[in-house]
């Protein structure tokens, strides 16, 4: 593997042997990470990545693009028939400018948007001020409730009918729970709002029929394919037949440049994938082993916001075991798992600090992991809580977690 770069750059090919060899020894639970198949990661390595094709297909603004027409056709209609969409624009380069085209096809600069607060769960490009969606728009947020730590629908309806924004965004990167599309769909009604949905994290669950799916209510929903649809790093919008050309305008020219061709197809690779039978195995796999990861931490006296999960993630808020996120995550990384700190609602650290940690079970899973491996994984957590202090207990469950990693072997020939 890799011969052609140990050849001409033995440094970065050591990097990536290195990468390779810490994700096949780690517990991968950062909740937006996952493996990809060997056919889409030889689709992402292949010759589509020399080809400049501006426009779309069939209009394009380069000679020599019939075969990626061919890609970016199949990727397209791919993503309609796995999401049931009316359209699909599979050019992103990134979750955020799927965002950026969803929100400039409808709105001008300085026009409000309200979508769910990051440090409740929701995104940076849902209108954080320090993101491009909270500096061209005015951005407004809701929140979850102090006490169900869950989105109350009836205070987003009264602060949307008070403020009147002109878009409203759901969607989350740190939210545990199913949404519920109908009422976001009446109260961007009731305001004569557009209606977006960010489902990057969950867009898998929704592919394997184990979550509702927010196209049918939505008027454009977005995603980026490399989560729990397990493809490429990249983006996705699906929107309404009437407001695709919108859509298209927006993101080409409008945003992004030459798409990449060979991560396209790479998407269609993926959507393929998604639509197989097995692939509805994996996705209720995902949610069942969330779900015993969760019992067993909560049976331990682990905080989890909500109370528990109906999606692929966790949120742990760990104060109540003496721990910041960030210690948390050092000391997680030490056993053997990786996983990320994660602001809790109602925060009193720092981003850098934070209460909470996420943890998610899309890697885990496509190693093959069941509910039997997460008690496993929700012990080792617990007793390395428990033993922080002990340097040689942390190493024996360092050993514990390698050892599980020895027994799902990621990537076999590679
Ligand atoms: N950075 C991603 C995540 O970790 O959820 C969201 O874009």
């Amino acid at each position: 593997m890799y011969d052609e770069v140990r050849q001409t750059d033995p440094e970065i090919a050591e990097v990536l042997d290195l990468e390779l060899a810490r994700q096949r020894n780690q517990l991968e639970m950062i909740a937006s990470e996952n493996f990809t198949s060997r056919a889409v990661m030889e689709t992402m390595g292949s010759t589509l990545t020399n080809k400049y094709a501006e426009g779309y297909p069939k209009k394009r603004y380069y000679g020599g693009c019939e075969y990626v027409d061919m890609a970016e056709t199949l990727a397209k209609k791919r993503a309609m028939a796995l999401f049931g969409a009316e359209r699909a624009n599979v050019q992103p380069h990134s979750g955020s400018t799927a965002n950026m085209t969803a929100y400039l096809a409808f709105l001008k600069p300085g026009d409000k948007i309200m979508g769910l607060s990051l440090s409740h769960g929701g995104h940076l490009t849902h209108g954080h001020p320090v993101n491009f969606s909270g500096i061209l728009f005015d951005a407004i947020h809701y929140e979850v409730d102090k006490d169900t730590e869950t989105i109350n629908y009836d205070r987003l309806r009264e602060q949307a009918l008070a403020e009147r924004p002109k878009m409203i965004v759901g969607g989350a990167s740190a939210y545990p729970r199913f949404w519920d599309y109908e009422i976001l769909r009446s109260v961007a009604d009731e305001i004569d709002a557009v209606l977006v949905f960010d489902m990057a994290h969950i867009a898998g669950l929704v592919a394997g029929g184990v979550h509702p799916s927010p196209v049918p209510h939505c008027d454009v929903v977005t995603s980026t394919t490399h989560k729990t649809l397990r493809g490429p790093r990249g983006g996705l919008v699906l929107s309404r037949k009437d407001h695709f050309k919108a859509i298209n305008k927006m993101n080409f020219p409008g945003i992004q440049g030459g798409p990449l061709m060979h991560v396209i197809a790479a998407k269609a690779v993926c959507f393929q994938e998604c639509m197989a039978d097995s692939f509805k195995t994996y996705a209720r796999q995902m949610v069942d082993n969330a779900a015993t990861l969760g019992e067993t931490l909560l049976e331990r006296g682990f905080h989890l916001v909500s109370g528990g999960t109906d999606n692929h993630l966790l949120l742990v808020n760990v104060s109540n075991k003496g721990l910041t996120g960030k210690a948390m995550e050092e000391l997680l990384e030490h056993v053997g798992i990786t996983a990320n700190k994660n602001t809790v609602p109602f925060d009193q650290e720092s981003p850098f600090v934070t209460s909470g940690i996420r943890l998610g079970t899309p890697a885990l899973t496509t190693r093959g992991m069941g509910t039997e491996e997460m008690r496993l994984i929700g012990d080792i957590i617990d007793r390395a809580v428990q033993n922080r202090e002990d340097d040689a207990a942390l190493t024996k469950l360092q050993a514990e977690s390698h050892e599980l990693c020895r027994k799902f072997p990621l990537y076999p020939g590679m």
